[in-house]
């Protein structure tokens, strides 16, 4: 019966670790027939005190294993009895009764204090744009085996160095708006650290705008298709509109809007045929997307009514390439 009690209490509880900057006590039952918790896990500088919970049979607590004993930490003892060590070195230390050296059997490892980590920069809040570095600092007793860095929930990659370390980030990749910045410290014992910023990701929205079916072309006549090609790059979240216009005697004046939904990373071309043109002479055709600085025009240099020929256009963001 008290055996019986004693292996279900065993069962439970399999490692205990304390992670207190002040030296602590960990408690471990010495019972028939076995120690409980068999593992704790400490600090340097921690202790592991032993509870004799077992009547009238004697054990002892050994360091090493039976083929290879070592030092006698408590010797024979009934209960009741505490017997307590303290444990400076990192390091696993197994021990056992040498009266049961079969059935009694534990282990204390004692951990370095968990690593350190700190991101020194981007700070927390910057703005960053195109490719940046985020570095930092990390320690630990147990050596620093690597430390990683995600952005945004992304895959955790390598940085250089350890206790210092850096590692590019291209944001161009992202859409613009707040991300979060995450880095990992691995420590030689496998214990980890992690930090976090946030930084607002702001690149130059970049939407690639051409004017289609219009290069090459010497005239149009009767109702001409005017086709806008738009790619978004990546970084507008959705390009909802293109506006057509013509300049005329100095005004643009509007063609139409035409409604598109063209979300990052993907291309569209928006056309229609223009059915009620009427115009004499040179001018200007021109496409704006949203975000409204986009543009992208094509020249009309015929000078016969209804008659087109342009050029090829592909204008970014702010850029007016009658300008150029
Ligand atoms: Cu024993």
């Amino acid at each position: 019966m008290v055996v019986a009690f004693g292996i279900l209490m065993a069962l439970p509880l399999l490692s205990a670790y304390v992670p207190t900057a002040e030296a602590a006590t960990v408690d471990v039952s010495v019972y028939n027939f076995g120690f409980n918790p068999s593992m704790v896990s400490i600090a340097p500088g921690d202790s592991v005190r032993w509870t004799w919970n077992s009547g009238g049979t004697p054990h002892t607590v050994v360091e090493g294993t039976p083929g290879s004993a070592g030092a006698t930490w408590c010797g024979y003892s009934t209960s009741p009895n505490t017997c307590t060590k303290t444990f400076s070195t990192v390091g696993t230390y197994d021990y056992f009764c040498s009266v049961h050296p079969s059935a009694m059997r534990g282990s204390v490892r004692v951990l370095a204090a968990p690593p350190t980590l700190t991101i020194d920069s981007p700070a927390d809040g910057a703005t960053v744009s195109g490719t940046f570095a985020v570095s930092g600092t990390a320690s630990s007793d147990a050596g620093i085996a690597k430390v990683e860095v995600r952005i945004a929930g992304g895959i955790w990659q390598t940085a250089s160095g350890t206790t210092a370390w850096s590692h590019g980030i291209d944001s161009t990749v992202l859409s613009n708006g707040d991300k979060t910045i995450e880095a990992r410290a691995t420590a030689g014992d496998g214990q980890t650290a992690t930090a976090t910023i946030t930084v607002t990701v702001a690149n130059p929205e970049v939407i690639d705008l051409w004017l289609r079916g219009l290069q090459g072309q010497t005239s149009l006549t009767g109702r001409p298709t005017i086709a806008a090609q738009v790619q978004n790059q990546g970084n507008v979240d959705l390009v909802t509109s293109v506006l057509f216009e013509y300049e005329y005697k100095g005004e643009w004046k509007t063609i139409r809007s035409e409604g598109i939904n063209v979300p990052a990373f993907t291309i569209e071309v928006v056309s229609f045929t223009w059915s009620d043109i009427w115009l004499y002479g040179r001018f200007d055709i021109r496409a704006t997307v949203d975000p409204t600085n986009v543009i992208a025009e094509d020249d009309e240099t015929d000078n016969q009514r209804k008659h087109f020929a342009a050029f090829y256009a592909n204008f970014v963001k702010g850029k007016d390439l009658r300008d150029v």
